[in-house]
């Protein structure tokens, strides 16, 4: 197996320099982390994992993870391994992580709508030797699913089930717990895991992320939202992705020495009542869930006075519904303008309302680099709007393994192209004005139009397929799969298409939630696929159907 640091693209040893003479790189490690909070902390809940009744402190999640290391190092996985991570939010996720940490092995971070399509990528691109998974989970056993990935993906060795039943793979409990001495501690400059981008291309890309950027990164986050020992968040997205994971998210809250409390679901009946018992100073939501949150609020007989800060993040917030947080919650509203390659926004807590109600924040850091350049990468002038490219101390300089891709992406100095449309304000805030990337936002969630076109030109009877953004109340932006069927064979359904996705295994929410057929694209003047001109028919066709 290649040595995974020549596999990731990493800062120049000018930046490294500047980043770590300006403090934000201190040499910490994940592993030392904890240990050092588990030293200062030791009786202090760490995590409280409701559904199971759990509440482990500090000390015993340090143990559990010494323990589990163990086990692992006994399972021959080593410093550098990639292992695959699908857990719900249950507490056995930071056991498993912080781990392989301590191991220095990469958890690669998929989420638990992942299916065999994206597992199985995962699992073989990363050509990662385990494979973490629930026995079951949302009606998804996920043991049958990794028998068929361990059969077709070599160097899986180990499927590890965090359950009571592991059928025929081995149960994390059962590991062997004997001490073993680490003798190869990760370093500060190693990767720490992989996270996943919501990508625009065929295949997720993967994103390498150091111990010292990222723990940069918490440790912002958590002086942005004042986070300290008292603080409780409520990690109530699925807590493998980067915002509740970050920003500053369950990561920030135990670098911070507070306690993490998992909700197996973010809806209001599942959430309020957790943040009563819990006294949850502040959790994280995407905005379709941020709506729910606060139509319920109004008539909840839940005491939510705990509250002290939502973060909104992951897709556009409306400037209305964000009027509403504050005196609807009766807590402070920071937006979130965040990307798993890095670069994170907030609104501060001390930010005039106008500010914090109509931009997506500022950055993290002074040496958070940030240009708006318009199709030729020129720069604009101040307060115009295009494209946004970045670079900084916790952005990183390419995605794993993708040569290729990576020389588009980033440009030749190492700004990150984010695909975002963007104006900066005299403020330094960002607004979120549009996106370039042929990406799909649907509440939050991140769908790449050519994973979905290249399913789609997998049916027999479909010739070629483009998939767009259409405009949706609730979500904001829903799928719109345009196809264009091929000649001679009478043309599917749309229920049809939408099961011949849906069983080739791929997360629901990338599933169409439209099919229309025509018979050819619209094209621009080089004769590409206008996407534009699609989107401007599906969002003229849903006018009329209302
Ligand atoms: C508009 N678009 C936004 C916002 C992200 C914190 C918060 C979110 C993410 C995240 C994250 C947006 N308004 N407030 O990782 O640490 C869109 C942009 C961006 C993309 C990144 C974090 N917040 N977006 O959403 O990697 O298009 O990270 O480039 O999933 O989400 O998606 P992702």
């Amino acid at each position: 197996v290649a040595d995974p640091a020549a596999l990731a693209p990493t800062w120049p040893d000018e930046f490294a320099e500047r980043y770590r003479a300006a403090g934000h790189w201190r040499g910490e490690t994940f592993g030392r982390m904890l240990r050092e909070r588990a030293v200062r902390h030791g009786d202090r809940i760490a995590i409280v994992d409701p559904a199971t009744d759990i509440r482990w402190t500090y000390a015993e999640l340090d143990e559990r993870a010494d323990r589990l290391a163990a086990g692992l190092l006994g399972l021959g996985i080593r410093k550098g391994d990639r292992v695959v991570v699908q857990l719900p939010n249950i507490a056995a996720f930071f056991e498993v992580v912080f781990a392989l940490f301590r191991v220095g092995a990469l958890p690669v971070f998929a989420l638990p709508a992942h299916r065999y399509s994206e597992i199985r990528h995962f699992c073989a691109f990363t050509e990662a030797v385990a494979y973490v998974v629930p026995d079951a989970a949302d009606g998804f056993d996920h043991r049958e699913l990794a028998d068929r990935i361990r059969a077709e993906v070599p160097t899986l060795r180990h499927v590890i089930v965090a359950g009571d039943d592991p059928g025929r793979h081995l149960r994390l409990a059962d590991l062997p717990t004997e001490p073993v001495a680490l003798t190869d501690e990760p370093r500060p400059d190693d990767l720490a895991f992989l996270q996943l981008s919501g990508g625009s291309t065929g295949v997720p890309k993967l994103i390498p992320r150091t111990h010292d950027d990222y723990l940069y990164s918490l440790r912002g986050s958590a002086d942005i939202c004042a986070l300290d020992e008292d603080s409780v968040y409520l990690c109530a997205l699925p807590a493998a992705h980067n915002f509740p994971l970050s920003s500053p998210g369950s990561l920030g809250t135990l670098y911070a020495g507070g306690r993490v409390v998992l909700a197996a679901r973010p809806a209001p009946e599942s959430a309020f009542p957790l943040i009563e018992r819990e006294g949850v100073t502040l959790t994280g939501l995407v905005p379709p869930l941020a709506l729910l949150w606060l139509d319920a609020a109004e008539h909840t007989s839940y005491d939510l006075s705990s509250l002290e800060i939502l973060l909104v993040g992951g897709a556009r917030f409306s400037e209305q519904a964000a009027r509403r947080v504050t005196p609807t919650l009766g807590c402070a509203l920071q937006q979130v303008f965040g990307m798993a390659e890095g670069l994170v926004n907030y609104t501060r807590l001390d930010d005039p309302e106008e500010l914090v109600v109509t931009t997506q924040g500022r950055p993290i850091s002074p040496h958070d680099e940030i240009r708006v350049v318009d199709d030729e990468d020129r720069d604009l002038p101040p307060g115009e709007v295009g494209h946004l490219l970045t670079r900084g101390p916790y952005t990183i300089r390419g995605y794993w393994n993708a040569p290729e891709h990576n020389a588009t992406a980033f440009t030749t100095d190492g700004f990150y192209r984010t695909g975002d449309v963007v104006r900066r304000t005299a403020t330094g805030h960002l607004v979120v004005e549009g996106r370039a990337k042929d990406q799909i936002n649907r509440g939050g969630e991140k769908v790449a139009a050519e994973e979905i076109e290249n399913h789609l030109l997998a049916h027999p009877a479909i010739h070629d397929a483009a998939v767009v953004s259409m405009p949706d109340p609730y979500l904001g932006e829903r799928t719109c799969a345009y196809v264009v069927p091929r000649e001679g064979v009478a043309p599917p359904r749309a229920v049809e298409v939408k099961r011949f996705v849906r069983a080739r295994g791929l997360a629901e929410y990338k599933v169409p939630d439209r099919v229309e057929f025509v018979t050819a694209f619209p094209v621009t003047g080089i004769g590409k696929v206008s996407k534009k001109d699609l989107r401007a028919a599906i969002t003229e066709h849903l006018k009329q159907l209302e």
